[in-house]
């Protein structure tokens, strides 16, 4: 009897190991919503690639300025001769990750690192206004919801906005992070956000390379449905087309919890 019961056990311990296996594979280690390196040549949510621009969305490998970790890094293309002002497909290349959406009313960390080449056919200074990162409550069953926080980029400057009020026509407000964004290097970026519809809890604290840059709070922030919180996206948003007849940048080691880390 005793031989079976410890049978039983070790088959029951058995099943709980596999069980957990299936789990780790299925899910992000635990407290991550996102973590990805792109080491295993894969993102595993949303592409948007730029409408007809096979090169819009790739992970490469051994980039020559080396990747901030492993060997693989996400790269972003857009081309402005497949632009078209009235298609929004041809505005951007970008990956998202609606699948995963952040509570409102709730503290949410986020951490990545953005790598931009100072070249005319990477990310050189332009007047034209570009989204290169942002939250979104978009859901099919609430078409045209705008952004509800982004980072935008023009001349240089890089500022954190906030968009707050009706969801298709938000109001905006925006927060400098760096008056001229560091080329020809990983630049690390932290966040602490908060998304509030309607009360005053919102919060926006974004650090670039460990120096805390942004830190305001005390207002709403985000647009969209009380059913349906933000997710995140990352990569280029040329809403306005460009000086450039191409832009080009990178992203590596990408992370959000709900935990402080
Ligand atoms: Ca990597």
């Amino acid at each position: 009897m005793i031989k079976r019961a410890s049978k039983q056990r070790f088959l029951s311990m058995l099943f709980v190991c596999a069980m957990s296996s299936t789990l780790l594979t299925s899910v992000h280690a635990d407290p991550y919503n996102l973590y990805e390196t792109f080491e295993d040549q894969t993102w595993d949510y949303t592409s948007e690639p730029q409408k007809n621009n096979p090169y819009a969305l790739n992970i490469i490998n051994n980039p020559t300025f080396g990747a901030y970790e492993g060997s693989r890094v996400q790269r972003f293309q857009w081309d402005r001769v497949w632009y078209d002002a009235s298609d929004r497909a041809t505005k951007g290349s970008e990956i998202a990750q609606p699948q995963v959406r952040a509570a409102w009313n709730q503290d949410i960390w986020e951490e990545f690192y953005f790598y931009f080449p100072s070249s005319s056919d990477g990310m050189s200074n332009d007047s034209k206004g570009m989204i290169i990162k942002q939250w979104i409550a978009w859901h099919p069953s609430i078409p045209n919801t705008n952004k509800s926080f982004a980072f935008t980029l023009q001349n240089g400057v890089l500022k954190a906005q906030r968009a707050y009020g009706d969801r298709v026509n938000p109001s905006y407000q925006d927060y400098t992070i760096t008056s001229n964004i560091p080329k020809d290097q990983w630049v690390k970026f932290k966040l602490n956000l908060r998304f509030d519809r309607t009360g005053s809890s919102g919060k926006i604290k974004v650090w670039m390379n460990d120096s805390l840059k942004v830190d305001v709070s005390g207002f709403s922030m985000g647009v969209g449905s009380p059913d349906y919180g933000p997710y995140t996206k990352y990569g280029i948003y040329a809403h306005s087309s460009s000086d450039f007849t191409k832009r080009v940048f990178f992203a590596d080691k990408i992370k959000w919890s709900y935990n402080a880390f």
